[in-house]
């Protein structure tokens, strides 16, 4: 199995040249554009795209590594590992819970949503766009989740997802069996490295901690697929350090086949 590169660059909507600074020449790059509708149904043409590209690479036995420019793109991700017969446990690795729905979102930001989404709760169009079948609650590992919106809080501590506070404690004999797919929103690391997050929260594992775990779930073996969200303004990082720290985590994921 060898890892094939796939770069989505759009934040929602609108382009997101944070993905660009992390792509590679070889990527195989999403070019659909936003369609009609709501910005959920405007959508559909982008995540279709990603979902048949990331259906091609496991039918041919690859892993598809993809940098995406917002969380909601895990959906067409998990969508084109169903169509191709994967069923993997998914291991979301975020500051954020993006569990919340129209109804505890206090913003109404799309991009807080997808985990939801994925588990069947709130709004099902952007999971009906790519017939994605939703996962159930117990093969979904969240951590760390530091910053959840208080209804969002609520329902994931009414869930039966797996909810692993301290990053540092997800580990081999935790996870749930069978092969993974790990989705690592950049945001999760500490702003004090990594100045230039869009939405950033306090405290956080180091670049250096994240390595380590991304490491970690690599040398199991049993890693599909892997995602990363570039979520920070290229404008903003100035000197670069938000780039360099994310760059580091990454390491981690040049794991084991
Ligand atoms: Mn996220």
């Amino acid at each position: 199995m060898k890892d094939v590169r796939i770069a989505s660059p759009m934040f929602l909507d609108r382009s997101a040249k944070a993905v660009t600074l992390l792509e590679q020449a070889d990527d195989i790059v999403i070019t659909a554009q936003p369609g009609k509708g709501d910005q959920t149904e405007s959508l559909a043409p982008i995540h279709q795209q990603l979902a048949s590209i990331v259906a091609d690479v496991v039918a041919r036995g690859d892993r598809p590594f993809a940098i995406l420019g917002d969380c909601c793109q895990t959906i067409p991700m998990m969508a084109g590992l169903q169509r191709s017969g994967r069923r993997p446990a998914l291991i979301w690795l975020d500051s954020h819970g993006d569990f919340n729905t129209w109804e505890t979102s206090p913003s109404g930001f799309l991009g807080g949503m997808p985990l939801a989404m994925l588990t069947g709760r709130g709004d099902q169009r952007m999971m009906q766009a790519v017939d994605l079948a939703p996962i159930a609650d117990d093969r979904v590992v969240l951590s760390d989740g530091r910053d959840l919106d208080p209804g969002e809080r609520d329902l994931v501590e009414a869930s039966g997802i797996g909810f692993i506070k301290n990053l540092v404690d997800l580990d081999a004999n935790t996870l749930p069996g069978g092969p993974l797919y790990v989705h690592f929103d950049s945001d999760i690391i500490d702003a004090t490295e990594a100045p230039a997050f869009l939405y950033a929260a306090a405290g956080g594992p180091s670049a250096e901690d994240m390595r380590q775990v991304l490491a970690m779930l690599m040398a199991t073996g049993h890693v599909v697929a892997v995602s990363t969200t570039a979520a920070w303004d290229a404008g903003k990082d100035e000197d670069g350090r938000t780039l360099k720290a994310v760059n580091h985590a990454m390491q981690g994921l040049q794991g084991e086949t």
